[in-house]
């Protein structure tokens, strides 16, 4: 399932490899895409929406409702 986060704090590539990989803890399988100038980060995943969203978050960004 996709699902589409706003996640603020994302400043360079090594951002969008942290986040990338706190999915990737919570679910090998899942395929994320990062667009950081837009805050988007869209996530393919069996995983949750609140599973994936505090994932993000305790890699230290926000991530909107
Ligand atoms: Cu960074």
């Amino acid at each position: 399932m996709k699902q589409v986060f706003n996640v603020q704090g994302m400043t360079c590539g090594h951002c969008e490899k942290s986040v990338t990989t706190a999915i990737r803890l919570l679910d090998p399988q899942a395929q994320v895409q990062i667009d950081r100038s837009q805050n988007h980060v869209e996530v393919e995943s069996t995983q949750t929406r609140e599973a994936l969203a505090e994932a993000i978050r305790e890699e230290g960004y926000q991530v909107a409702a």
